[in-house]
């Protein structure tokens, strides 16, 4: 106690210290943050720049976490909010009450989502849309008295969520080692990274190859067990992991063939990510769920929720009577006060489909000339998402060992020069608001090639690397 207050004293206005002292930060090795002095503070933003507390100025080519979709600060959402604030704060929508905000939302919802999405289940994540759909489908099939459908299928290293049970649906090792999961009845097989894990196969041959690991696990736990398979049209935190041509067509063959439902998360790829309003849409897909969060309000209010096709919804509303699961704050009238104005405004200015248009090509073909880095191997995107693979020998597509130091030099060089960059393991992920202009994209552009080269030189001097990245995900 004494220790602590003396602390206080001595930096009353330092916010590092404070935070340090205070705050238990998700995925955050604070060991290795204490060692560095404490968190960066974000203080400021406008458009697609952040700015620290030291005042340094940085372009933020993630979007915050893959969510702020407009760009920061549109008044419009700060009145939205305070209107509804005023006029009805909170009201919940349990026991046969709802609210116009609510209302409104699911009207809009069904609007701009793909045909036969009339129903909305709200949550206030990503994770908690997760978890609601693992409910929902074991309920949809008690309904149809099948109980024994039970099992949901997963990939590798996916990650749909923090929750026990949307952490169950992901597949990421590090995070079942920590409070003994999966759950019981999620399984996973191969994702489809074709760059890690094609071998000799060509990527159309290897989007097969992954695809039929579904099937095989379908056939081998027997189909009338098999509910349902949980993937993101293109795997975001995974590493933007862009499927083959030939995976999804033949994912959804095989879930139609075998009555397993097809649930799309679409908390990364929804609200133009991908270049249309859905990922299911660039790839042409049919799903039966479809989780939404982020780009719903475009962060600036925590909100997500759950699409139900017409064809469940006929199911689990129509015939299922009392469905025991929600949240306080489902359909929060505040958050969706937020969440109508963000999508008037995506709506009203066109953003999804001039970013298509305009902006795509334009990032895309820029991202993708950093294909000449002798550090990348491959450059891999669609829409407003991309990635640097870095690869110790393109040529050959060698990984360094150990997986993870390089891309965090990197991302450490890219937050020195002024640029927000996520490093998955070695792939340096790209995921800008959908408002970011040419000659914004020229700076992200050019920031990361001196990034690029600044990690490139570290590591080509004898003992680069030792000591020169801070741990920890990022
Ligand atoms: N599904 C997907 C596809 C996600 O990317 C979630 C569900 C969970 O959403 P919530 O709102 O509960 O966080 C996510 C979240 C990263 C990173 O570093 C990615 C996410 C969250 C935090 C960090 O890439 N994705």
């Amino acid at each position: 106690m004494a220790m602590s207050q003396a602390a206080t004293e001595a930096a009353p206005n330092d916010l590092r210290v404070l935070d340090t002292r205070h705050h238990f930060h998700p995925f955050t090795d604070h060991g290795a943050l204490n060692a560095k002095g404490g968190p960066r503070v974000i203080v400021r933003a406008e458009g697609v720049h952040l700015w620290d507390s030291d005042g340094r100025r940085l372009i933020d080519a993630m979007a915050g976490l893959w969510c702020v979709n407009v760009g920061y600060g549109r008044r419009e959402l700060a009145e939205a909010a305070a209107r509804q604030m005023e006029e009805l704060p909170y009201y919940n929508t349990f026991f046969q009450t709802t609210h116009p905000p609510a209302a409104e939302l699911g009207r809009v919802l069904a609007e701009v989502t793909p045909p036969g999405f009339a129903h909305v289940f709200f949550t206030n994540s990503g994770s908690e849309a997760n978890d609601t759909v693992i409910r929902m489908v074991r309920r949809y099939f008690d309904l149809l008295g099948q109980p024994e459908r039970s099992v949901i299928l997963s990939r590798d290293n996916a990650y749909h969520g923090s929750t026990m049970g949307s952490a169950s649906l992901g597949g990421l090792k590090t995070m079942h080692g920590q409070g003994g999961l999966p759950i019981p009845g999620i399984e996973h097989v191969m994702e489809p990274y074709w760059y890690k894990l094609g071998g000799d196969e060509t990527p159309e041959e290897f989007g097969l190859t992954a695809a039929r690991a579904v099937e095989e696990r379908i056939l081998a736990l027997g189909p009338e067990r098999v509910a349902a398979f949980i993937a993101e049209p293109i795997q975001g935190a995974g590493g933007v992991i862009v499927p083959p041509d030939t995976y999804w067509p033949e994912v959804a063959r095989i879930c139609r063939e075998h009555g397993v439902l097809l649930v799309a998360d679409e908390v990364i790829c929804g609200f133009g990510r991908t270049g249309p309003w859905f990922g299911t849409e660039y790839y042409g897909l049919d799903p039966d769920l479809m989780p939404i969060a982020k780009g719903l309000s475009s962060g600036y209010l925590p909100i997500g929720g759950v699409m139900v096709h017409d064809r469940i919804a006929e199911v689990l509303v129509g015939r299922g009577g009392e469905f025991f699961h929600g949240f306080t704050y489902s359909g929060h009238p505040v958050a969706c006060a937020v969440a109508l104005e963000n999508i008037r405004i995506l709506r009203e200015e066109r953003i999804v489909e001039r970013c298509a248009e305009h902006t795509v090509p334009y990032f895309q073909a820029k991202v993708r000339a950093l294909a000449d880095h002798p550090l990348v191997g491959e450059v891999r995107g669609a829409g407003m998402l991309a990635t640097l693979q870095l690869a110790e020998d393109p040529e050959t597509r060698k990984r360094f060992e150990p997986e993870g130091d390089v891309g965090a030099l990197c991302r450490d060089r890219c937050f020195a020069n002024g640029l927000v960059m996520r490093s998955v393991a070695e792939s340096m992920v790209l995921s800008p608001p959908l408002v970011i202009t040419r000659s914004e994209i020229d700076e992200v552009v050019e920031k990361a090639r001196r990034s690029l080269d600044e990690t490139l030189d570290t590591i080509a001097r004898p003992g680069g690397l030792a000591g020169a990245t801070s741990a920890g995900s990022g």
